[in-house]
């Protein structure tokens, strides 16, 4: 349903809206049930000439059923609600399949740079390609991405492949996707991040093996050295090796 307005493009994406579904359904169903006993309650015990209102404490066992089983059957759902959202969490966030290529996303103010590997699939070598605002993926091709920022926090959101992580600085996060679709889409930053915030978008482009080859091919070589990275900001530099997966990071 959450697919007819925003298309899924990552491996992952119908999990997301899957788990996102049901917790809606389980939680409408209870809403339903909670306002259809309440409006029955307000009419059946409405006022009535020559009928005294009484002072219910809900101690004896008759009474307190009211409370008692709707009680168990919320933590029963609650159960099945954390196990599902475990399971979709570990495979989003936790459990990373192994890397066909690894892209570098830097965030600062207001704008994201993205180094990409380059035809020898190998970050920091002279044949990297560095974009600015424009990803650059391949369709049905297992993304690790390396997640920096430059100054404060940012959050690195695709709607379209249900991620979102936040840039933290100081730290190097490691993430995954996995693009299904070809197409260009909406990258964001979600997180107030400045006076330029909203001005923080970029686009993602996924394209097929072939059409990847050759922009591969045409684009313009900016790799971004070490000497730059330690120049431009030095946490950015010292901050690399400390790799950390995304698991507790929010
Ligand atoms: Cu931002």
């Amino acid at each position: 349903m959450i697919s007819w307005y925003v298309t899924q493009a990552s491996s992952y994406a119908a999990d997301v809206d899957g788990l996102i579904l049901r917790i809606a359904l389980i939680v409408g169903a209870f809403f339903l049930a909670a306002e259809f006993v309440l409006i029955w309650l307000i009419v059946k015990f409405r006022a009535r000439p020559g009928v005294k209102g009484r002072y219910i404490t809900g101690e004896k066992t008759s009474e307190a059923k009211w409370v008692n089983y709707p009680h168990y059957l919320v933590l029963v759902f609650d159960i099945i609600i954390v196990a599902a959202a475990l399971r979709v969490w570990s495979d989003v966030k936790i459990d990373l399949p192994p890397a066909e290529e690894r892209v570098r996303i830097v965030a600062q103010q207001w704008a994201w740079t993205f180094v990409h590997a380059g035809p020898d699939g190998q970050l920091d070598t002279a044949d990297d390609i560095r974009t600015v605002n424009v990803l650059n993926l391949q369709v049905n091709r297992v993304y690790h991405f390396e997640l920096h920022s430059k100054d404060t926090l940012h959050s690195f959101s695709v709607p379209v492949f249900r991620l979102k992580q936040d840039a933290v600085p100081g730290r190097a996060i490691v993430g995954w996707f996995r693009p299904t679709v070809t197409g260009e889409f909406d990258i964001q930053c979600a997180e107030i991040c400045g006076i330029g915030h909203g001005l923080m978008a970029a686009r993602v482009r996924i394209r097929s093996a072939a059409a990847q080859a050759a922009w591969m091919e045409t684009a313009p070589r900016m790799p971004l050295v070490l000497s730059e990275r330690s120049e431009s900001n030095g946490q950015l530099a010292s901050v690399t090796p400390a790799v950390a997966t995304t698991g507790g990071d929010r």
